[in-house]
């Protein structure tokens, strides 16, 4: 089965040219960590992608929360990206008809396609959504198909609906962003936030944490995404490099399961 497969040889089988470029480093760079910049200052986040850089698989950003977005952040995260050698994830969570969506992810101030190499999205559209997303610079898509948030009212038939979607888009869709083991393809990444090393714990506004290894381990996820654990630690280097062994090894684990 895909979780006892190993991360070069995933590499090899994946078709989505995203998904195999970001297996294929994972394998090599020896981390499943993706840290959520969430900062409101270009410049903080970039000071942060130079700190975890060398530890991390996925930088993910919301370009929506800088209050001073501009084309040079992004060339200079592209920057980064390419020294440190990661790919960034822009977590939009697309949600509209296809016309929109190519509208939006090409479009507007932020030019997704431009820089990204992934761009999050709901499925709740329908598979429009993704014909949006054809021809976008080759970013690849991750479907949302399960959310870590209290309450949420994403049922299982939501999320093998957005797996089904996953699936038959193969081209598209590097991944799903869950909370447990969908995917049976070993092309397709899992990526599951809600992480920390405060497992059980909550931020007071639904978000919910359980610890990384417990998530690599058992919940079957590929790449930890972790915010505020790193984002907010007093030293985000050696935080992420903790978040980065710890999901590491559970991943190691795993594989002799
Ligand atoms: O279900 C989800 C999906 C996502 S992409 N729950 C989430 O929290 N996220 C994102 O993961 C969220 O937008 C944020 O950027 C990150 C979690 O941040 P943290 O500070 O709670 O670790």
């Amino acid at each position: 089965p895909r979780c006892r497969m190993p991360f070069e040889q995933r590499a090899e089988v994946a078709t989505q040219p995203q998904a195999r470029r970001l297996l294929g480093l994972m394998a090599e760079k020896e981390t499943n960590l993706c840290v959520a910049a969430d900062r409101s200052l270009g410049r903080d986040v970039l000071a942060l992608a130079e700190q975890v850089g060398p530890h991390i698989c996925v930088l993910k950003v919301h370009c929506d929360i800088l209050d001073d977005f501009s084309p040079d952040f992004v060339s200079r995260l592209r920057d980064l990206a390419k020294r440190h050698n990661f790919l960034i994830m822009e977590d939009r969570k697309l949600a509209d008809i296809g016309h929109v969506t190519r509208l939006q992810a090409t479009g507007g101030q932020f030019r997704i396609a431009d820089w990204a190499d992934l761009v999050t999205a709901h499925a709740l559209p329908g598979p429009g959504l993704l014909s949006g997303l054809e021809g976008a610079h080759g970013m690849a898509a991750v479907l949302v198909a399960e959310m870590s948030s209290e309450g949420s009212p994403i049922n299982e038939e939501y999320s093998a609906a957005a797996l089904a979607m996953a699936e038959t888009h193969g081209h598209l869709v590097a991944g799903l962003v869950c909370q447990s083991d969908l995917a049976t393809d070993p092309g397709l990444l899992q990526f599951t936030p809600g992480v920390s090393f405060s497992g059980g714990a909550s931020d007071g506004l639904g978000q919910r944490y359980r610890e990384p290894g417990h998530v690599v381990g058992r919940g079957g996820c590929d790449v930890i995404i972790v915010g505020r654990g790193v984002a907010e630690a007093s030293d985000p280097r050696s935080a992420a490099e903790s978040y980065r062994q710890a999901a590491f090894r559970a991943y190691r684990e795993r594989l002799k399961t």
